[in-house]
Order: structure tokens, then sequence, then C-alpha cells
């Protein structure tokens, strides 16, 4: 096809639109990410599936060659633009399962760390999930995290970090909850690309969650451990 030929997305069979919505997020083309979507959608894709074999697929693309070096910022944040416009046509639909209520979590990301997609994600599918999800958003201190959990009474907290810079924020964070005795009232989760389990313990959180479905079952197994612990107190 010759470069002024338009592609007609909709004419395109899945499995061929899928590779030019990687290529498409790739260019920070945020219409038509959306129009995919859109697509993918009235050919009866599950939003989980359009979310996770087109949008964070492409993305993890988008990673590796930021990486290398073969992208920078700039491109990245277009990216990331488009990668958003699909996950806010997708976020409702995720939501709408009608699920019962699972528990309550408040997710930010920490101190001095601005990428959001990935705990973004972790919160549509934890309220696709059931869970009543509080967003504080990115660049969080101690005192936010702990005046939102003062004020909301989660579960759950969660936390982001996509920087090795900004990981050990976490820590601080945990201790702080240690030294006030309210570590133990919450389920604490964390992730983000560059932990791991080994880190994840060693700070003191209850589990490291490698992605957004690991988060929502581990959050689920948590949390009904916890409301079983209650019920055997009395
Ligand atoms: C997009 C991106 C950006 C965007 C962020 C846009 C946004 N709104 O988020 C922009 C361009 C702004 C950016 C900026 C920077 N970035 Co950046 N960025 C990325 C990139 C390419 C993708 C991250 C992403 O969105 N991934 C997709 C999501 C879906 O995956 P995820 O975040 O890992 O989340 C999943 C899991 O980790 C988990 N999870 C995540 N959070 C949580 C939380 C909880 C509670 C749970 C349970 C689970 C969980 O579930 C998620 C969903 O499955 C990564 C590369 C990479 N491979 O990670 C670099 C990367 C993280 N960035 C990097 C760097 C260096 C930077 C900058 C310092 C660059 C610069 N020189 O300015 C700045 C930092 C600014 C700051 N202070 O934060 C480095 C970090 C290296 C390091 N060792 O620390 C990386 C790894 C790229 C690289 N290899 O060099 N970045």
């Amino acid at each position: 096809m010759s470069d002024d030929e338009e592609i007609i997305l909709a004419d395109l069979p899945d499995d061929e639109l899928v590779l030019q919505m990687m290529d498409d997020l790739y260019d920070g083309l945020k219409e038509e990410i959306e129009e995919s979507v859109q697509i993918l959608l009235s050919r009866g894709w599950t939003p989980y599936d359009i979310l996770t074999k087109a949008l964070v697929a492409g993305m993890t693309i988008v990673g590796h060659d930021f990486r290398d070096g073969i992208l920078f910022v700039p491109e990245v944040l277009l990216a990331a633009n488009a990668m958003k416009g699909g996950m806010f046509i997708l976020k409702p639909l995720l939501i709408e399962t009608g699920a019962p209520r699972m528990g309550k979590m408040v997710i930010g990301t920490v101190k001095g760390d601005i990428h959001d997609i990935g705990k973004n994600l972790v919160g549509m599918m934890m309220e696709g999930a059931g869970f009543e999800v509080l967003d504080l958003g990115i660049n969080n201190s101690v005192e936010k995290y702990l005046a939102a959990l003062e004020s909301e009474k989660p579960d759950i907290l969660g936390m982001s970090a996509l920087l090795t810079t900004t990981m050990p924020y976490m820590k601080v964070v945990i201790d702080t909850m240690i030294a006030n005795g309210i570590r133990d009232d919450y389920i604490v989760l964390v992730g983000g690309a560059p932990l791991n389990e080994e880190f994840g313990k060693a700070i003191g959180a209850d589990a490291y969650c490698r992605d957004a479905a690991v988060a929502v079952e581990t959050a689920k197994s948590f949390v009904a451990r916890k409301h079983n612990q209650m019920a055997a107190n009395g």
C-alpha cells in the first residue's frame, strides 16, 4: 500500500487491527486508538482483552524502545496519551460488571514519580472487580497517604513506583505506618515495573503484584482472609 493511501481501520481483520493499534500507539495516534477500540468492542471483544492484548502489549513495545534509546520522552508521552484515550473508553465498561462491593482501596504513585498508567490500570481493574477505589494520583507524600487512610478507612493501600529512585519511598510510607501503630490495619500492595517479590517483602508490604490481574486476585484473597479473621474474632 502506498503511503498516501489511507488505512481503513474497520476493514482490517482482528489480528491486523491489533498490530495496527500497536503501531498507532507507538506513533501516539490517540484518535486512531480510540476508533480501533470502538471497532474491537463492536466485534465482541471484551474490554479486558482489548486492554491487555492491544493496549498493554503495545505499551510494552514502547517501553522497550524507550529503554533502548530509540524513543524519547516526548514520543512516550504521546503514546501514553493515546493509551489513555483507549483506557477512557474501556474504563466504564470494565467497571460495569455489577460485581458486589469487595472492599475499598486507596491507590497512588509515590513521591517523586509521575508514572501513572500502570496505577490507573490497577485502579480500573480493581473497580471492575467490585472494589471501591480512591485514586490519589501521582507524586504522593507520606502525609498524603496517611491522611487518605485516616479519612477513607480503606481495606487496602496500593502504592506504585516506576523508578528505582522512587521505589524506596514505599518503605518510608510503611515505616511511618508502623511508627504510628496502624500498619496492621491495612493490606499493603505494591507494584511497578522495577519492583519484585523480594523487594515487596523487604519493605514490609503484604504483597508485590506483577500486574493488574494479579493485583485483583491478591486483593480478593487478602480481603477474604481479613473478613474471615474478623468473623473468627467475633
Ligand atoms: C510511559 C513512561 C513514561 C511517561 C509516563 C506517562 C504516564 N502518564 O505515566 C513519561 C514520558 C512521562 C516518563 C517519564 C520518565 N521516565 Co518513564 N517510562 C515509561 C514507560 C515507557 C512505560 C511505563 C508504563 O506506563 N508501562 C505500562 C504499564 C501498564 O505498566 P506498569 O507501569 O509496569 O504497571 C503494571 C505493573 O507494574 C503493575 N503495577 C503498577 N503499579 C502498581 C501499583 C499497585 C498497587 C499494584 C498492585 C500493581 C501495580 O500493574 C500494572 C498494570 O498491569 C517505562 C518503561 C517500562 N518498561 O516500564 C519508562 C520508565 C519507567 N521510565 C524511566 C525513566 C528513567 C523516566 C524519566 C526519569 C525520564 C527522564 N529522563 O525524564 C521520567 C521520570 C519522571 C518522574 N519523575 O516520574 C525508566 C526508569 C528506569 C529506572 N531504573 O528507574 C523506565 C523503566 C524506562 C527505561 N528503561 O529507561 N516515562
